[in-house]
């Protein structure tokens, strides 16, 4: 493999709960991915990113750890991952692992022995205890919400009942931020990233790396006026936020073999997202505008453009995604009137996605995104085209942006149902025993991996020679230049190949003189409406 193989890479996303179960309850497990990951070899990604497989109570999916070194055993064991980053890199996959640095979960030991230690203490100061506001102390510190609905802030009661200090939480209850202005948290995670680097993982997916920093004293913000003033708010992407980074930078250098780091940051502008990318930081950032655009040539021409000149600058490529395990699945999403809608669920409560179109979009999208120069990441179940699972009964439903919404979000379940392997066996051969922990659409049976591996036509076959060609042209290191096709034609050259997508344009003649190479769906002498060829000189 490359030196800085991160630049150009195509990464998998493994959501271990929902991947493949080995010990038949209902819940995917480190074992059953291991048996799975030749089948990442034969779609032909370069690195595999799993989402938490930490020791857990699970109030956000793993989201929330209460051990950074230690595998729940929902998910095996620390021998598992190990054997895990073994096999992986036999087969000549690299590993990502997810770093949760943001918040712990309210049974890690070090909130529980904050709790004990009491107001003042330096226990309590690795996270973001403050004293109500008011005569009796009753009101929040301040008036941060929390991403998953309701206040930021939990109050805590004294063994003996009196009410106590609050602490923050940017996301669930079980999940109380860190302080990251303490040394102690700075030193603690440079020990957890030793632990995985030591372990041979090859890097680490930073989650919610804009919000570690808080602007100083906390202070109490308008929503409104800062989404106006174009930022989040005093919790996201403050300047501080990077002194950490570089410092990982210097952890990370200190071993061999080029281990990255991947940013998750929601930053909206793209000249901002870029300064996690300096030399010094990170390597990568998701590129979530470009998940987030709406089915429109001109918002993916100006997202792509400014995105990569602002990448550009700082030596960074351009990371490009279009689903994970947080928003409606890109099938469904590209099936809604407006997809720029997809967090938490929303947006799909009250519209059903028209999935036919929506597939045909995704399709398409996928061969734009993977004709683009820079690393790109696939969610799994993207290769098989699956839809949002819409019609989830209320009372299975377990994401807590669901009940913390006070159901004003359906949630992200529906993007996280267990994959369909095989069609004719129980949970579509999820698990040995038909268990699934959510139970999964009629509409997956037909989509199974083994009912569209190797098929010619399969959207699984389009993602292989997608990935195939892209290595094989060099198109994830190569320099694009844009080609005027029309107002709805999204189309740039890329090395020797032509990239042309229909954006809602009418079905338009194919240029001359050129071969199609591969396509979204069949096409002929036109490209139809919803399509992307990949064209080469003849
Ligand atoms: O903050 C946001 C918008 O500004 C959110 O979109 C937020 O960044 C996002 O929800 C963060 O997601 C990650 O952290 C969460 C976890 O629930 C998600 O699964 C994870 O991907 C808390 O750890």
């Amino acid at each position: 493999m490359t030196a800085q193989w991160w630049r150009d890479a195509v990464i998998y996303q493994i959501y271990p709960r929902s991947f493949a179960d080995s010990d038949g309850d209902g819940y995917g497990d480190l074992p059953g991915a291991i048996d799975r990951l030749q089948y990442l070899v034969n779609l032909g990604v370069d690195a595999v990113w799993f989402s938490p497989f930490y020791k857990s109570p699970m109030a956000d999916a793993g989201y929330d750890v209460a051990d950074y070194e230690a595998v729940d055993p929902l998910f095996g064991d620390l021998s598992d991952a190990e054997r895990l980053i073994r096999r992986a890199h036999e087969l000549g996959l690299r590993v990502l692992v997810d770093l949760v640095p943001n918040h712990t979960s309210d049974e890690h030991r070090w909130f529980q022995a904050a709790l004990a230690a009491g107001p003042g203490s330096p226990e309590r100061e690795m996270y973001l205890f403050r004293d109500g506001k008011g005569p009796d102390g009753s009101e929040p510190p301040n008036n941060w919400t929390s991403v998953f609905g309701g206040k930021g802030w939990t109050r805590l009661t004294a063994p003996d009942g009196t009410p106590e200090q609050w602490y923050l939480h940017l996301f669930d209850i079980k999940q109380p931020d860190l302080d990251w202005s303490n040394e102690r948290v700075r030193e603690a995670f440079d020990g957890v990233l030793r632990f995985w680097l030591d372990k041979g993982v090859d890097g680490f997916r930073v989650d919610v790396a804009h919000s570690l920093v808080k602007a100083d004293g906390l202070p109490d913000f308008d929503a409104e006026q800062a989404l106006l003033d174009g930022g989040g708010g005093p919790m996201w992407d403050q300047d501080g936020v990077h002194d950490i980074y570089r410092r990982w930078r210097k952890v990370l250098d200190e071993y061999d073999g080029d281990r990255t780091l991947v940013a998750e940051a929601w930053v909206a502008d793209p000249e901002r997202l870029a300064l996690y990318l300096r030399p010094d930081e990170m390597n990568t950032a998701f590129n979530f505008q470009f998940l987030d655009s709406r089915w429109d040539a001109a918002s993916y021409r100006d997202i792509i453009t400014r995105t990569m000149a602002a990448d550009d600058a700082v030596g960074a490529p351009t990371t490009w995604v279009l689903s994970n395990h947080d928003v409606v699945r890109h099938v469904s999403r590209f099936g809604l009137s407006d997809p720029g809608s997809s967090h938490e669920g929303l947006g799909i409560r009250d519209e059903q996605p028209d999935n036919e179109v929506g597939l045909r979009r995704a399709r398409a999208g996928t061969l734009l995104m993977l004709g683009l120069p820079g690393s790109a990441y696939i969610y799994q179940g993207e290769e098989l085209g699956l839809p949002e699972h819409t019609t989830l009964p209320d009372e299975l439903r377990q994401d807590p942006t669901w009940f913390r919404s006070e159901h004003a979000h359906v949630g992200r379940d529906g993007c996280r149902i267990p994959i369909p392997w095989e069609a004719d066996a129980p949970g579509l051969g999820f698990s040995p025993t038909g268990e699934t922990w959510l139970p999964q659409p009629e509409s997956y049976r037909a989509l199974a991996v083994d009912q569209q591996i190797d098929q010619p036509g399969s959207t699984w076959t389009m993602y292989r020679d997608a990935i195939a060609l892209r290595r094989q042209l060099g198109l994830g290191s190569g320099e694009m230049t844009w080609v005027e096709a029309g107002d709805d034609i999204v189309a740039f050259d890329n090395g020797p190949i032509r990239v042309m997508t229909n954006v809602l344009g009418a079905p338009m003649p194919l240029p001359e003189g050129f071969d199609v190479v591969l396509s979204s769906m069949p096409v002929d002498d036109e490209l139809p409406t919803d399509a992307t060829v990949w064209l080469r000189r003849s």
